[in-house]
């Protein structure tokens, strides 16, 4: 009955099935017991809170949509969407986490990887007993990653590894690497890098002011031996990567409304009891208009995120449209946390709320998976046919 009351103004609940709810409600119950008494604190101390590992994996945070025989939920993606949802209601480096063991870690070895390296590592990923990382960007190659230089050599019985990326989530502490690279001939492959190999280490990346609670690292690959075994076969070419991506998207356009809603339900809570000028700021037109175009673009976002589940449930989403819900619903988001944060005068500023976290972890939930202006792009190219990047 204390469960946090989810705006749901346009009765999408009425869309979900039982499932949805049971998992829904699950991850919810989980979040508000175990990340939201502490994850203020962790964030200020800018530190992973390792100890809800075990619990992430318990309400499918990892891997929701990977097949049970490899350890995974196997749910739907809406069960997917709406898990991220509630876990970014906590905190976005949270959720961060989750993104990258369950898209870019799982997702690769489950889709590319052999049935030895899926038996090898997915049930251990789904537990959070092995923790994952991706490395895709480099210091040279952000929103570019087809630049990328980090390369392999063919020396006969292993691969030699050489380069470096930077802003990885997880690194510091994972156990594992997805990690992309060039062969002789230019060509990306997805190779499985193990902590502890000779000449690979994971240095922190310090003096964050967003994503606090979510560690940052470099992966610097100083000829590091990789068995041949570790190579994923089944895709190569910026695709594979980029795949990947796709379902991280996807996940984040969900997680978006997740923090928006906490920071609505916050400034609603707080605006209905404030008393400014003898009357609460809540009867005031002008907060009034801040909460009514919240729920509204909350609602709008909604709606297009469930659509967007309804496709991929059906195979049928494009990398576009994914574009285009993790640019609108991630704006939305941030949006909505500076007008909150403002609705709470100088309480907004404090860590008594989780407001300004919010609004700040958002600050790399728009530039991550894709900057908020490569999302333009890439709806701009779906819709001209001419790409502007380049
Ligand atoms: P472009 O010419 O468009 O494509 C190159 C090749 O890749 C293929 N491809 C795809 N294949 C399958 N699915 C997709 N979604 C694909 N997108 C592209 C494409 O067909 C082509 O294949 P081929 O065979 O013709 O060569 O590529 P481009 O070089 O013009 O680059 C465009 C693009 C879209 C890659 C770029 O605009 C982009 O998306 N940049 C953003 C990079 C990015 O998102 N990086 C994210 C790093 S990971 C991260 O941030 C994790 S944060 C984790 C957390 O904490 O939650
Ligand atoms: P740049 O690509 O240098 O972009 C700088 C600015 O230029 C942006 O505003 C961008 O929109 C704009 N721009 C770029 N190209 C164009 C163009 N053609 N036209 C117009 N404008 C353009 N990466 C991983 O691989 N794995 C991870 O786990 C990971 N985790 C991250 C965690 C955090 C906290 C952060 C901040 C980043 C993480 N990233 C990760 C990296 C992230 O994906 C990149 O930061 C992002 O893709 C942008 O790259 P960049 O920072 O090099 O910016």
């Amino acid at each position: 009955p204390d469960l946090f009351q989810a705006p749901d103004y346009y009765l999408l609940d009425d869309l979900l099935t039982e499932e949805h709810k049971l998992v829904r409600d699950a991850a919810r119950a989980w979040v508000k017991r175990e990340v939201s008494p502490i994850i203020e604190d962790y964030a200020q101390r800018a530190e992973f809170p390792k100890q809800i590992i075990k619990g992430l994996g318990e309400i499918g945070g990892f891997g929701p949509y990977i097949p049970e025989e490899y350890g995974g939920a196997g749910l739907d993606q809406i069960s997917y969407g709406l898990i991220m949802q509630e876990i970014e209601r906590g905190d976005s480096g949270v959720r961060s986490t989750s993104s990258v063991q369950s898209s870019l870690v799982m997702y690769p070895i489950w889709k590319f990887g052999t049935e030895e390296q899926r038996m090898k590592y997915l049930p251990k990923l789904a537990t959070g007993e092995f923790m994952g990382c991706f490395g895709l960007t480099e210091p040279d190659y952000g929103s570019n990653p087809s630049g990328l230089v980090t390369n392999f050599k063919d020396m006969g019985d292993h691969y030699l590894l050489n380069g470096a990326k930077m802003w990885i989530s997880n690194a510091p502490f994972a156990d594992i690497a997805v990690v992309w690279a060039k062969n002789e001939e230019g060509r990306i492959h997805g190779l499985i890098v193990e902590r502890g190999m000779e000449g690979f280490s994971t240095p922190e990346t310090h003096n964050k002011w967003s994503l606090r609670a979510s560690a940052t690292g470099e992966l610097i690959f100083d000829n590091v031996k990789v068995p041949k075994e570790n190579l994923l076969p089944g895709k190569s070419g910026l695709g594979a990567p980029m795949m990947c991506l796709d379902s991280a998207r996807y996940g984040i356009a969900w997680g978006a409304i997740g923090a928006a809603m906490d920071c609505y339900d916050t400034a609603l809570r707080y605006a209905k009891e404030r008393v400014q000028f003898d009357k609460p700021i809540a009867a005031t037109q002008l907060q009034q208009k801040k909460l009514a175009e919240m729920i509204t673009e909350i609602t709008k976002a909604q709606l297009l995120t469930w659509r967007l589940g309804v496709l991929r449930n059906e195979g049928k989403a494009t990398t576009a449209q994914i574009s285009m819900a993790k640019r609108n619903n991630v704006d939305m988001a941030i949006n909505i946390a500076r007008e909150a944060r403002q609705m709470l005068g100088g309480m907004g500023i404090t860590g008594e709320y989780s407001i300004m976290r919010h609004s700040m972890n958002l600050e790399s939930v728009i530039t991550y998976e894709g900057t908020h202006d490569i999302h333009l792009l890439i709806t701009g190219a779906d819709i001209t046919g001419m790409p502007a990047f380049k």
